[in-house]
């Protein structure tokens, strides 16, 4: 269950993975069913849905109606839920969180029961964030009553902690649950979908190893890291994977030129078309950064124009030759903050706001270097895709970052940068450190190889589910 999944709908990293997944699942012989929400976004699309079943359930003092319609997508036999709580015309988050909060729990309860009106009774049910947790909870909670999910184990997927899903709290009693009176989960969390399915899950996975680690700490834990110790044990971490049919420099028609880890000398000519694209002067001697970035505070874009400043009053020998292009949507305060980089450096900054995947795709196949100064990063997809286009990652030292990016070094092993602050001062010497390195044109070659040579498929991260899956069920 998840609350985006490609290629219907897709907000953020949740959609990469809840599309991938289940079908890197379904080639390990899972017989694995995906249910979304029936936005709006994916009526307009016009899809060839089957009606499925309608069914009620009890809201408050009366019934809802679900209606449910389905597709095979690839093999995969996908349900999309439909009801009252599901407005049309809602985008898939919004900013009333009440409205959202009501969807999603709607669509939790909604999807539960669907799986009883099919009489499929799955092995694993498997939610993702806190728009589905309550799923899990409503099925721990009534386990004891309902002989159709005795055998069936929760996984609940952590792919951003702090978002807890707020707003929910008389949404318990009007679906029937009681809130939680668990010691151990603090007070305030007990009637908040995610640490409601975080509390009786069988098993939490976080989108990354590090990830894992790091939401038992206070810095991490969303004041849920002395509750999440206690879970110590059934918490782990799988990274996520990207599709690498999707993002492969090789065949990627977006690219002026296609090229391989073989043929590197003709990225050089996507390197010429990117700086063309927006306007900046065509150099071959600059390091060319590159940022494709939710342009908000996790992902730590206001530390940017600060580091560029810095970086342009230090007088250095020889003098760092660089040049900028981001690209990214979100925060309209950080957005016009990051433009005015532009004005200050007419000749090496662009900042374009707007959504454009062909131009990200021109960013990881042209430029040097991908700037990704995350506050915190569950896992991150950019770095792991940025690697595989030779485009090498300047990261934050945290969760998936950490883990995917080995940082650079003369012993032969590095894939890219890492810095530890999340901080001006940080991030900029983690750029002069990768200016410095990007001089050795042979040592950046073998660095930008190595990225490419990385496993990032699906397979590597479906065949650890699958292990984990199978456990849980032992
Ligand atoms: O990759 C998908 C994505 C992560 O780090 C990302 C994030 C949201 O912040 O798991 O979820």
């Amino acid at each position: 269950m998840a609350a985006e999944a490609e290629p219907f709908v897709k907000v953020g990293g949740l959609g990469d993975v809840a599309g991938s997944l289940p079908l890197a699942l379904r080639r390990l012989s899972v017989d694995v069913r995906l249910v979304l929400p029936l936005h709006g976004v994916i009526r307009e699309q016009g899809l060839a849905l089957q009606p499925v079943c309608e069914f009620d359930i009890p809201y408050k003092k009366k019934n809802l109606l679900v209606k449910v319609s389905s597709l095979t997508w690839e093999g995969l036999v996908v349900y999309f839920v439909d009801g009252p709580l599901i407005p049309p015309d809602a985008p898939v988050y919004s900013r009333d969180h009440l409205a959202d909060a009501a969807k999603y729990a709607f669509f939790s309860i909604a999807a539960l029961r669907l799986a009883q009106e099919l009489g499929w009774q799955p092995d694993i049910l498997h939610a993702n964030d806190w728009h589905t947790a309550l799923a899990v909870y409503a099925m721990k909670q009534n386990q004891a009553n309902d002989p159709f999910f005795t055998n069936t184990c929760a996984v609940i997927g952590v792919h951003n902690l702090p978002y807890l899903g707020n707003g929910s709290k008389s949404l318990l009693n009007a679906f029937g649950l009681r809130p939680a009176a668990h010691p151990l989960l603090p007070k305030w969390a007990r009637t908040l979908p995610l640490p409601l399915g975080l509390l009786t899950a069988d098993r939490i996975v976080a989108v990354s190893p590090g990830y894992a680690r790091e939401i038992l700490t206070p810095q991490y834990g969303s004041g849920l890291d002395e509750f999440l110790r206690t879970r110590a044990d059934v918490i782990s971490g799988i990274l996520n994977g990207i599709d690498l049919e999707n993002w492969d420099p090789e065949t990627d028609p977006c690219l002026k030129k296609q090229y391989s880890a073989r043929s590197l000398d003709d990225r050089n000519a996507n390197r010429e078309a990117l700086q063309a694209e927006v306007n900046l002067p065509v150099d071959s001697k600059v390091t060319l950064m590159g940022m494709v970035n939710r342009m908000d505070y996790q992902k730590g874009m206001d530390l940017v124009p600060e580091a560029l400043i810095d970086l342009s009053r230090r007088s250095r020998k020889p003098p760092p030759e660089w040049q900028i292009v981001i690209l990214g949507t979100g925060d309209a305060e950080i957005e016009a903050h990051t433009k005015r980089l532009e004005t200050r450096f007419p000749s090496r900054v662009r900042v374009v706001t707007r959504f454009d995947p062909g131009l990200s795709r021109m960013i990881f196949g042209g430029a040097d270097l991908i700037i990704i100064p995350s506050r915190y990063e569950p896992c991150g997809l950019t770095q792991m895709i940025a690697m595989r286009y030779g485009c090498v990652p300047l990261g934050r030292s945290t969760g998936g970052l950490k883990d995917t990016i080995i940082d650079y070094d003369t012993t032969g092993e590095s894939t890219g940068f890492l810095f530890e602050e999340a901080a001006p001062q940080s991030l900029m010497d983690g750029m002069i450190r990768a200016f410095k390195a990007h001089r050795d044109r042979k040592a950046w070659r073998e660095l930008q190889q190595r990225g490419m040579a990385q496993d990032f498929s699906w397979n590597r991260s479906a065949a650890q589910y699958l292990k984990l899956y199978q456990e849980v069920l032992n």
